[in-house]
């Protein structure tokens, strides 16, 4: 039932990745630098490798915008990647004669990583090189979705609709955050090296960081993301696809070694008792977005029934350590089936900081698809009249007046 769709294509250490995205209305302003602005916070964070000092992602549009306005077509987006110089040897899409005959190209892998796609993907896919896996599941391909994001989030601000996330746990470290959370989500996580708002807890992170690095270990953390602005009723409880939470669940499942999500409380809420979970709603004129209501606590994280309440969308994402380990785990040579150390190819150390930006672009996607779906329109200008007139018949329920 998706109104927006986007796909990806690219090898981490191949020529480019690219951005498919279908379904934005037409009449969007939108330049190289919305998408590239995203793309550089995607690159920070203390405890990456030495790939990111390579990468410098900017984005080219090969379709979909003219004079720096959306056409309404699809949205084809190249980013290049740097290091394809180093790489293409290994990476070249024709035979090369100088490997005629090896059974195994350069760099190939065949100590498959516990924790990664590497051997699965070998069996599944009927490979000799976890190369042909690893190339495609790795991270990088995150960038191209951070592209889709950005136009998505560029679509919701144009409503008013704001996404931000911060960091709130590293490698065993607690972030206390501050209540309530900064205005300018992203200006205030942006400035610390791990997207944290607690500086004293951020110091013990790097100190973590540090030490699983010295110890050629990694380490995983969890995000929040928040979403401002979002009117009553995207989504719906009509049918279990059209569900937000679920379709929200789904996009963040998909992002490389997220492995759990909570919304609002989340596994909190199974805990405590009903009184104690659901938030009261009290009347407030003057908040059309919300039909002229309230909660008095967001601990569903701004949906109800599988639809937004109007209240702030939050939702918390958890992603393990990487998988690359420079001192690696027991594993098996896949040519032998004897005992080995796994491959350790330079990676980073933690990617958590990147995950948040990477999870705020997926959950821009998933919100403005759930904007076109409830609000329709070819063009801007459409979708414009459609949510206004919307907002305008929820305000004069609950006594909001005209
Ligand atoms: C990654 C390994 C590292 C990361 C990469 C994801 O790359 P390389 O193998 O070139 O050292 O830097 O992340 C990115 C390139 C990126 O843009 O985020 C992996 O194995 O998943």
């Amino acid at each position: 039932m998706a109104h927006l769709r986007f796909t990806t294509a690219g090898e981490s250490h191949g020529p480019a990745l690219v951005t498919i995205l279908e379904g934005v209305p037409a009449g969007l302003a939108l330049r190289a630098e919305h998408v590239d602005a995203d793309l550089a916070r995607r690159q920070q964070g203390y405890g990456r490798g030495r790939r990111m000092q390579i990468e410098r992602d900017t984005v080219e549009f090969l379709s979909g915008v003219r004079a720096g306005e959306t056409l309404g077509s699809p949205i084809a987006m190249l980013v290049r990647n740097r290091d394809w110089s180093n790489w293409q040897a290994i990476m070249d899409p024709a035979p090369r004669e100088e490997d005629a005959g090896d059974a195994l190209r350069r760099r190939a892998v065949t100590r498959p990583r516990p924790g990664h796609a590497d051997l699965t993907g070998v069996l599944k896919y009927d490979r000799d090189d976890a190369r042909d896996i690893l190339e495609r599941a790795s991270a990088r391909e995150t960038t191209a979705r951070v592209a889709a994001g950005a136009i998505c989030r560029t679509l919701l601000a144009e409503f008013g609709v704001a996404i931000g996330s911060h960091l709130v746990h590293l490698g065993g470290v607690d972030a206390q955050p501050p209540e309530p959370l900064p205005a300018a989500l992203n200006a205030a996580a942006d400035a610390s090296a791990l997207r944290t708002l607690d500086a004293h807890a951020e110091a013990e992170m790097i100190a973590r960081i540090d030490t699983a690095k010295r110890e050629g270990n990694t380490l995983g953390g969890i995000c929040e993301v928040v979403a401002t602005g979002l009117p009553v009723g995207l989504g719906s409880h009509v049918s279990w696809d059209r569900k937000l939470d679920g379709r929200i669940g789904a996009a963040m499942l998909s992002i490389p070694a997220v492995k759990g999500v909570e919304v609002g409380i989340g596994f909190e809420a199974a805990r405590r008792t009903g009184a104690q979970v659901h938030d009261e709603i009290e009347h407030a004129p003057g908040r059309a977005r919300t039909g002229n209501v309230r909660r008095r606590t967001n601990r569903a994280g701004g949906l109800e029934g599988g639809m937004t309440s109007g209240e702030p969308v939050v939702v918390r994402v958890a992603m393990k350590p990487i998988s690359t380990l420079m001192r690696p785990l027991q594993t098996i040579e896949m040519a032998t089936a004897e005992p080995a150390a796994a491959v350790a190819e330079r990676s980073d150390v933690t990617a958590v900081p990147a995950m948040g930006v990477i999870a705020e672009a997926m959950l821009a996607f998933v919100l403005a698809d759930a904007f076109v779906e409830k609000f329709g329109g070819d063009s801007i200008g459409e979708l414009r009249r459609n949510h206004d007139a919307y907002l305008a018949h929820v305000n004069r329920r609950l006594g909001g007046g005209d």
